[in-house]
């Protein structure tokens, strides 16, 4: 048999209520972190980069990804001080590789990370998982946000639900919507309704073209030290694939996915193929993308939806949901057979379940419900593995 992908969870680091051990416990090998406690923008000195990587192979496990390195608000509008924030991008991938790390994961998301309108969700089992529900969605951008015109962003049926539900929005729910959208990454900061409104109309002016514009700008400004000193980029897909409160969005499908890799060419430029973001479109076919794109592919997050005829969705259970992982995984295993350095994936989120319900934890980011996710798609991926193996190679 050749090279398994590389099994690895994601540690928000030193803070993180998972600890490293119990990453070890669950089956990982690779660890995907960052340096959280750097502000954005500001750059990553070797020493912090090295302090983490000790930290992470004390406990006997490696450091495989970088995610994120986050792009700065400044390189993404392309404003003024974008040129300070690029040299800061490019001397923090320096000292990354430097220090021997080389896959370094980004999003080009304005503003808002990945969104979601509850973060615990009851499924029918009793776990608790995110959720996204446009009517709430809705909600936020009315009644809260207020954007002008932003009742047209929605369809008759959706604004219909909205109206219906209006008498249920108490001050509890209200305040707990307003948190979970504007929510950053954990330990990172959240974003609030006033600078939402300033960043809504510098995108507004941006427009789609622009954003891609800018990633390219983006892109181009960090080539030759990605060429020179080996540092594979990965792009993470916008989560959800659709624009959002009038954001643009410029990596939500195949065809996006592939503009990027026809402007920007070069290896270095890659994908981090996160079957949960794009599997929210119903117009994602993720074992297809996955064929088509499999050359860009160097990292992975393995997770599953469950979508509703709105396009509300829940994550499901990672073998179970409308993204086909037997297919994703079969190609997968199939491309990694190809890969001299076998690719890294991560059970991406998971439900909150058994004692976890009772602990305060990142939001998707508990340890039993990753350790659940991570147990069936190594399982998946060795069965899938073996099948494709002829019997003599054992
Ligand atoms: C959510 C994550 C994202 C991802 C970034 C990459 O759980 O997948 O926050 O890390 O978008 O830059």
């Amino acid at each position: 048999m050749k090279n398994n992908l590389t099994q690895s969870f994601r540690w928000y680091g030193p803070n993180d209520p998972v600890s490293l051990n119990n990453i070890k416990q669950a089956g990982a090998t690779g660890i995907v972190s960052a340096l959280h406690h750097v502000p954005h923008g500001e750059v990553w000195s070797y020493e912090d980069i090295i302090q983490r990587k000790k930290e992470i192979s004390q406990q006997g496990l490696t450091w495989e990804v970088v995610e994120s390195l986050p792009v700065h608000e400044a390189i993404k509008t392309n404003s003024l001080d974008a040129p300070k924030y690029l040299e800061n991008y490019n001397k923090s991938l320096k000292n990354l590789a430097r220090a021997g790390l080389s896959t370094v994961c980004y999003n080009f998301m304005p503003v808002l990370d990945w969104t979601r309108t509850d973060l615990a969700f009851s499924l029918p089992s009793g776990a608790k998982a995110l959720y996204f529900d446009w009517a709430d969605l809705a909600y936020f951008d009315c009644y809260l946000l207020k954007r002008p015109d932003a009742v047209n962003s929605y369809s008759p049926s959706v604004m219909a639900i909205l109206q219906s539900r209006l008498a249920s929005y108490t001050k509890e729910k209200i305040k707990a919507l307003e948190e979970t959208i504007c929510m950053g990454v954990p330990t990172e900061a959240a974003i609030s309704i006033p600078d939402l409104h300033t960043s809504l109309e510098v995108y507004n002016a941006i427009g789609k073209e622009g954003l891609q514009a800018n990633l390219l700008m983006f892109l181009n400004a960090i080539a030759d030290t990605c060429e020179m000193y080996g540092i594979q980029m990965v792009i993470h897909p916008d989560d959800p694939p659709y624009p959002i409160l009038g954001l643009p969005r410029i990596a939500s499908c195949l065809e996006d996915l592939q503009w990027i890799f026809d402007n920007q060419p070069k290896p270095f430029n890659g994908l981090c193929l996160c079957t949960g973001s794009l599997g929210a479109g119903s117009f994602n076919n993720l074992p297809e993308l996955t064929r088509t794109l499999a050359d860009r592919i160097h990292f992975v997050h393995l997770r599953n939806v469950k979508r509703d005829h709105f396009g509300n969705f829940f994550e499901s259970d990672h073998l179970d949901g409308d993204v086909d992982m037997f297919e994703v995984m079969k190609e997968l295993v199939q491309i990694n057979n190809l890969r001299s350095k076998p690719i890294p994936f991560r059970p991406d989120h998971g439900h909150q379940m058994l004692d976890d319900l009772q602990k305060e934890t990142n939001p998707g980011y508990s340890a039993i419900g990753r350790l659940k996710g991570l147990a069936e798609l190594r399982g998946l991926e060795l069965g899938i593995a073996r099948m494709l193996t002829p019997i003599t190679e054992s």
